[in-house]
C-alpha cells in the first residue's frame, strides 16, 4: 500500500511537470541565448527535472515501470527535440541580424570644420602666382640671423634687428623668430639652381604691441623671380596681373618709390579703395589709395651673397600681409579675432580652397 501510494505521488508529479514545462514553453521568447542554456539547465542539466525523475524509476513498482517509464520517456524526448529546436532558432539570429543591415544607408556625418580666413586669403594669392608658374615652398620659422638678416643686407646695426622689434630665442642669439619670409628666398637662391621663380607664404613674428590693428605674429606670401635679364617692367606687369585677378579689372594702381635694404630700386604698390572706389572713406583714411605690397630689383649684394653673379642675373622680389586684405573682404575690424579661435567667427567662412 505504501508502495503504491509513493508511486501515485510520482506519477502526480511527473504529470505537474509536463504541464509546468507546457505553461513555460508557452511563454518562451525564443533567441536568446542564455534563457535557451537557462532551460537546458532546468529540464536537462544533471540535477534536472528529467534526471530527477530518471533517478526515481528505481522507486517505481515492477508491474509500474513500463507505464511511468514510457510517459517520462515521452516527455524526455519532447524536451531534447524543443531543445535543439530553440538551440537552432538562436544559431540562426545571428547571420540574420547582420543580414539586416543596410549597406546602402549613408554613413554618420562627420562634423566638418571650415577653412581659416586667413588661409582662404593665403591661397587665394598664391594660386593666381602659381598659374604665372610660381613655385610654392616653405622654409623655418625660427631662423639663424644669416638667413634673416644678414643675407638680406642688413647691416650688423640696423633697427629692425633690435630687440624691441624681433625675438630672439634667449638660449642662442643667433636664432630668432622670422621677421619676413624672405629667409625662405635666401635658402632657395642658396640652392645654386637658376632660374628661381617662387612663391613663400608663411608666418612671421615681430615684437609689437597687440591691438585691433597689429599682432605680434601675422601671415605674409612673397614672391621671387631671378634669371638673365629679367626687369622692373617684368615686375609690374606680374603684379599687373596679380591685381587683376585678385581684385578686378576695374581697380586702379600705382607705385611709389620706397627703401628695403634688399631690393634696389625699391616700390610700394597701391590700389585704388576696393570699398569707395577711390572716392575717400575711413577705411584708405581718405586717400582713395591702399597699400597692399612691397617690391623691387633684388640688390646685387644679396645675390652675391648667395653666391649668384649679378652681372649674369637680376630679379625681382615682393612681400605683401595676408591679414590686412583678409580684413577688408571679409569686412572685419579687429585683427585679434584671426587668432582666437572662436567657432563661431571661423564658421562663417567657406570656400572650395
Ligand atoms: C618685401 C618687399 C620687397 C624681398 C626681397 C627678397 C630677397 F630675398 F629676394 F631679397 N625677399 N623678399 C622683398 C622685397 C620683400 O616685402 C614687403
Amino acid at each position: 500500500m505504501i508502495v503504491l501510494a509513493y508511486f501515485c505521488l510520482l506519477m502526480d508529479q511527473l504529470i505537474e511537470q509536463i504541464e509546468q514545462y507546457k505553461k513555460e514553453i508557452n511563454q518562451f521568447t525564443n533567441g536568446d541565448v542564455k534563457a535557451v542554456e537557462n532551460f537546458r539547465i532546468k529540464w536537462l542539466g544533471t540535477k534536472g527535472v528529467v534526471k530527477n525523475l530518471m533517478g526515481e524509476m528505481r522507486n517505481v513498482p515492477v508491474d509500474r515501470k513500463k507505464e511511468f517509464g514510457q510517459i517520462l520517456n515521452d516527455f524526455k524526448i519532447l524536451v531534447e527535440n524543443k531543445f535543439e529546436e530553440l538551440k537552432k532558432a538562436t544559431s540562426d539570429q545571428q547571420p540574420k541580424t547582420s543580414a539586416r543591415i543596410d549597406l546602402s544607408l549613408p554613413g554618420d556625418a562627420l562634423p566638418l570644420g571650415s577653412r581659416h580666413p586667413v588661409s582662404l586669403m593665403r591661397n587665394r594669392i598664391v594660386s593666381i602666382f602659381q598659374r604665372l608658374g610660381f613655385a610654392l615652398a616653405e622654409g623655418p620659422e625660427i631662423e639663424d640671423d644669416w638667413h634673416n638678416f644678414t643675407a638680406l643686407n642688413m647691416p650688423e646695426f640696423h633697427p629692425a634687428r633690435d630687440m624691441q622689434d624681433t625675438f630672439y630665442v634667449q638660449q642662442n642669439p643667433d636664432w630668432l623668430l622670422r621677421t619676413h619670409t624672405s629667409n625662405v628666398q635666401i635658402r632657395e637662391m642658396e640652392k645654386g639652381k637658376l632660374p628661381i621663380r617662387g612663391i613663400y607664404p608663411g608666418r612671421v613674428y615681430r615684437n609689437e604691441t597687440v591691438s585691433a590693428r597689429s599682432h605680434c605674429f601675422f601671415h605674409q606670401v612673397e614672391g621671387l623671380y631671378i634669371d638673365e635679364n629679367v626687369s622692373f617692367a617684368d615686375l609690374k606687369q606680374t603684379l599687373y596681373f596679380f591685381v587683376k585677378e585678385m581684385y578686378g579689372t576695374d581697380v586702379k594702381v600705382r607705385f611709389r618709390p620706397s627703401f628695403f635694404p634688399f631690393t634696389e630700386p625699391s616700390a610700394e604698390m597701391d590700389i585704388s579703395c576696393t570699398l569707395c572706389k577711390g572716392a575717400g572713406c575711413s577705411v584708405c583714411k581718405h586717400t582713395g589709395w591702399l597699400e597692399i605690397l612691397g617690391c623691387g630689383m633684388v640688390h646685387p649684394n644679396v645675390l652675391q651673397n648667395c653666391s649668384i653673379d649679378p652681372n649674369k642675373y637680376t630679379g625681382f622680389a615682393f612681400g605683401m600681409g595676408i591679414e590686412r586684405p583678409a580684413l577688408l573682404k571679409y569686412g572685419i575690424n579687429d585683427i585679434r579675432l584671426f587668432s582666437e579661435n572662436d567657432v563661431r567667427f571661423l564658421r562663417q567662412f567657406t570656400s572650395a580652397i
